[in-house]
Formats: C-alpha cells, structure tokens, sequence
C-alpha cells in the first residue's frame, strides 16, 4: 500500500506512535510518506520507501495565527498527487483530520483518497473538548472515513463527549520491543546514582495533568526509608514548580532533571521503577515502553492505566493524588528484592504478548484494507 500518516513531530506519545507505525509498515513493505512541520523525533529508521514531507508555513504581517492547517491541506494534496498514495492516516484529531478532509475534498475525482483518523486522547479530552474546538473535532470524526482509539476508555470518553454514535475500533498503543528491552549498562547506571541508590524515573511533557508534583512528593516519602534518586526525563510547563517543591520538601540535590533523551530506553533499563500519577491517560505510552524495558510501573487508576499496568504483577494502581499508597507500594517493591524481580519479568512477558509492535501493526494493515474496500 501507499499510505501517508500526518503526525506532530515533537516529544509526545502521539508522534511516536505515529512514526513507530510508519517505520514499521515500511520494514513490511509499504511505502510511506510522513507528512509533518518538522522530522519526527522518533524517525530514524531511514529506508527508501519512508518518505518524510515539510509542511511549510509561510508568515504574514496580517496573519496573527499562520493557518497551519491550510499549509497542511496543501501539502497532503501535493502528496498524493505526486504519489499516488492509497490512504492517509491522520494521527491526533486536531488539525490533522481537519486537514485531511480538506484535502480530500480539493482532490479531483480520480485521486480521491481514504481518511482514517486515530484519537490519541487529550485531542478528545482536553482540546477537543474545550469550546472553541469541539464542534470542529465531532466534524474530523464524523467525516473520517474509519477512527481508530488507543484504548476501551477512550472509546467510551469519545462517545460520551461527543455524542458519536459512528464506528470505531481500538487498537491499542504498542512498542518495539526490540528498542525498549531490559539490558542493565553498570557504567550508564552509574552516571545517575551510586549502586546502593534506588532510581524512580518519570517522563512525560510537564503538562499539568501529569501531576509531576506528585512524582517528586513521591521519592521526598521513598526517602525517608531508602536511598533513592529520580530522573525527571523530558520538559514543559510544570518543570520548574517541580524543581521548586524538590527544594521545599529538601530533595532537590536527590532530583536529576534529565530533559529530553532521545534514546530514553538507555535510562529506562538501568531504573528501578517508573512513575505516572497522571490525572488520566488515555493510554500512558511512556508507562508501556518502561514495562518493556523490565520496569514495573506505579501510576493512577485512571482512563486507559489499569489495561498497561496489571494491578499486583506488572505495578500497582492508586487513587489520583493519593502519593502515601504510590509512595508505600514503591517502597515495598524497593526493598524486595524477589518481588521486583517477579514484577519487573512480568512487566516484560505481558508487553510482548500484548502490545508488539509487530503484532499491533498488523491490525492496522487490516483496518486499512478494510476501510480501503468498503
Ligand atoms: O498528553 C500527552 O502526554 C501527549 C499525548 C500525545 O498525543 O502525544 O498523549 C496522549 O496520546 C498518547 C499516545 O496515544 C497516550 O499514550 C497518552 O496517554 C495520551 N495522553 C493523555 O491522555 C493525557
């Protein structure tokens, strides 16, 4: 098949679905075109049917907001006039199955081609829900022509907000497990923390429905039991409020601020636990690529968390704000030994049997050609 998959580029669980997907349908043959503003962070995987496409915005004094979304039309117009591509498969609903419509619509007859939307979750939870975007994001639904969601919760989340009544399928997140696979490096490790210190990493965007204060209370209460450090891994608008409660509640200097890692896998395996006490996540790809790598996961049962991380075996599940039971079960696993060894080959064994990126990628290859025969 000729497919085209339009995907924010930057650190986001989204744009690293996306291009995963793309790179892995291009090992399986397909050619592939991304269609983005800028390389995708997770496209490295360089091939010569993956094909990567600059939507260029141009600047206007009377543009106070340069309509990126029209930019984008464009270019996927292009695209498949020069391609001939099958299908275009637009991950994160808002602009991208906006845009797709658009130019579907521009296209002549005879190059029209198939839309397929996949929801990521705060395109429909958050900003798909605000005012100003709701009714435009129910329209990208109703006029794709399949919608994919990343979990049972999001499903039953677009219903309920939006009121859809169409189809839709989950296929859920998934992972190289060949990348993110567990492989303790002593000498990585030890850049980090000495060898009797425990490591809690995060890593997320620092938007404030991750709750990162939670994760630093976290490790301020692991403390006072065991030694213990933490990785923050990535950036955003919650960082500094972190970096400040880190000081008050005297960890601070226990507190390495790691910022954006490209090959975060190399810090998931020589951790000790991950932590995701997120207001919800529709699915928590950043707690699925630490299960990979042998890391069992503590984090909130909330939205699409309690299917990824397997109460009892994979990590362990408290309630929104409740850091005392996150931070009382991180200490028990931390100071046993022979359970977070049997967490961390759990975590492992259920990634591969559930969320392989060669498996998943085949449900989607079949999602396609069944909206391509319909
Ligand atoms: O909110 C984020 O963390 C970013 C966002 C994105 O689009 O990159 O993440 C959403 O999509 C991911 C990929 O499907 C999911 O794993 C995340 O759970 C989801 N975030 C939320 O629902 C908050």
């Amino acid at each position: 098949m000729k497919l085209g998959i339009v995907c924010y580029p930057t650190y986001g669980g989204s744009g690293a679905i996306a291009t995963e997907l793309g790179q892995s349908l291009a090992r399986r043959g397909h050619e592939i075109h991304m269609i983005s503003y800028a390389p995708p962070f997770r496209l490295r995987d360089f091939r010569s049917n993956l094909h990567y496409h600059a939507v260029e915005v141009s600047s206007y004094p009377l543009f106070r907001y340069p309509p990126y979304d029209l930019a984008l039309a464009s270019k996927i117009m292009e695209v498949v006039s020069e391609t001939g591509l099958d299908l275009l498969h637009a991950h994160y609903a808002i602009p991208h199955a906006i845009s797709a419509y658009l130019a579907r619509e521009m296209l002549p007859a005879d190059q029209k081609i198939k839309v397929i939307t996949t929801l990521h979750g705060t395109d429909i939870t958050l900003v798909g829900a605000e005012r100003a975007y709701k009714e435009v994001t129910r329209f990208g639904i109703r006029e794709s022509d399949g919608v994919t969601v990343v979990s049972d919760w999001l499903l039953e989340e677009t219903k309920r907000i939006f009121g859809v009544t169409r189809e839709m399928r989950v296929i859920p997140n998934f992972v190289d497990t060949h990348r993110f696979k567990p492989g303790l490096d002593a000498e990585y490790r030890a850049r980090f923390a000495a060898p009797e210190e425990k490591i809690l990493v995060h890593a997320s965007n620092f938007r404030p429905v991750k709750r990162v204060q939670d994760v630093v209370r976290i490790l301020a209460l692991v403390r006072e039991q065991i030694p213990a450090r933490l990785v923050l891994v990535g950036d955003g608008p919650e960082l500094p409020r972190a970096a400040e409660l880190a000081a008050e509640l005297g960890v601070r200097e226990h507190v390495v601020f790691a910022g954006q890692q490209e090959a975060i896998e190399l810090l998931l395996k020589v951790s000790d636990l991950f932590l995701l006490p997120s207001e919800f996540e529709s699915f928590g790809l950043a707690a699925l690529e630490a299960l990979s790598c042998g890391l069992p996961v503590i984090a909130t049962n909330t939205g699409g968390l309690p299917d990824v991380v397997k109460e009892g075996k994979s990590g362990h599940l408290c309630r929104v704000g409740d850091v005392p039971c996150m931070a009382s079960f991180a200490i028990n696993l931390l100071g046993h030994e022979d359970s977070h060894q049997s967490y961390r080959l759990a975590a492992r064994e259920d990634v591969l049997r559930h969320y392989n990126v060669e498996d998943v990628v085949i449900d989607y290859e079949r999602y396609y050609e069944e909206i391509l025969r319909a």
